[in-house]
């Protein structure tokens, strides 16, 4: 037994850290939707659940669960995940429709910007010890003409081995598996990590309750998150996943695309596992 007194994580505590991470980035005041938009989408929006009402004769007990379902979930800052799971890939479907480059998938809740910038070759920000196989993640950054853009910028971030994200669930470093790394001048990068496990979404707040009361399960597949840019080039946000891993074809987020899927091998020496993945941007 230890006698350390290790904090919980819990889906309240890592729900009121995306919450707080999503206001900061403020990015609500660049919009100003018109009324005639907004009365469009609402009013399809009601209509829509006005027809499921009467298709299936929801009653007022029933009503009355999804009133304080909806009361919970902002109690628990969970409005972020709940978003971000069953919204957000439809959101990156539309808004990626006419992009040549690589494909994108959703950011999710657990992006924090200004992650420690790292060199062209670099290992990420990690602890003494950290459990997981070693990764090797290397690339290229390149134009839709394959022009290398020198200076490419690319942000990383991902769980640990356990499932958490630094920032978003206790006692870990705060830039843990996060880092800015800044390509070479051909647009090259040499990424040192641990894979990632497989992402259980929080079992104890309003989302882990609709899983439970819904009979679905709350996994995402084991995954990297990525920001790729370049001066004149549109940023694209997306995620890797491995083949084979456990959820791969049963995303909880549906953000799974079979461009985004790797397949690493075994390094020479043993030390780990090894992969190639090149990111295609277009022009601004
Ligand atoms: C995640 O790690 C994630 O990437 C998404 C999209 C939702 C919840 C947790
Ligand atoms: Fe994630």
């Amino acid at each position: 037994m230890t006698d350390i007194i290790t904090e919980q994580a819990t889906a309240a505590a890592s729900g009121a850290a995306a919450t707080e991470q999503f206001r900061s980035k403020q990015r609500t005041d660049a919009v100003d939707v018109d009324a005639k938009r907004v009365d469009t989408l609402v009013s399809e929006l009601l209509a829509a659940a006005h027809d499921i009402i009467r298709r299936h004769k929801v009653t007022y007990a029933e009503y009355d669960v999804l009133k304080s379902w909806l009361i919970q979930v902002g109690e628990d800052g969970e409005w972020p995940l709940f978003l971000d799971v069953w919204l957000e890939h439809v959101v990156e479907e539309v808004a990626g429709e006419n992009r040549q480059g690589s494909k994108g998938t959703i950011e999710g809740p657990y992006y924090i910007p200004d992650a420690p910038r790292l060199p062209a070759e670099a290992t990420l920000p990690m602890r003494e010890g950290e459990a997981g196989t070693p990764l090797l993640f290397q690339g290229q950054v390149t134009g839709v003409d394959g022009t290398p853009l020198p200076g490419a910028t690319v942000e990383i971030w991902h769980a640990d081995a356990d499932g958490f994200y630094s920032q978003f669930a206790p006692d870990l470093p705060e830039w843990n598996l996060r880092g800015t790394v800044t390509a070479d001048e051909q647009g090259h990068f040499k990424i040192h990590t641990m894979e990632p496990a497989p992402y259980q979404i929080p079992t104890d707040g309003s989302c882990g309750k609709l899983i439970a009361a819904a009979g679905w399960h709350a996994w995402r597949p084991a995954h990297l998150h990525l920001k790729v840019s370049a001066p004149g080039h549109q940023l694209i946000t997306t995620q890797l996943y491995f083949k084979g891993g456990s959820h791969v074809s049963d995303d909880i987020a549906s953000a799974v695309k079979p461009e985004l899927i790797l397949d690493p091998a075994p390094v020479a020496d043993g030390s780990g596992r090894e992969v190639t993945y090149d990111f295609v941007l277009d022009k601004a």
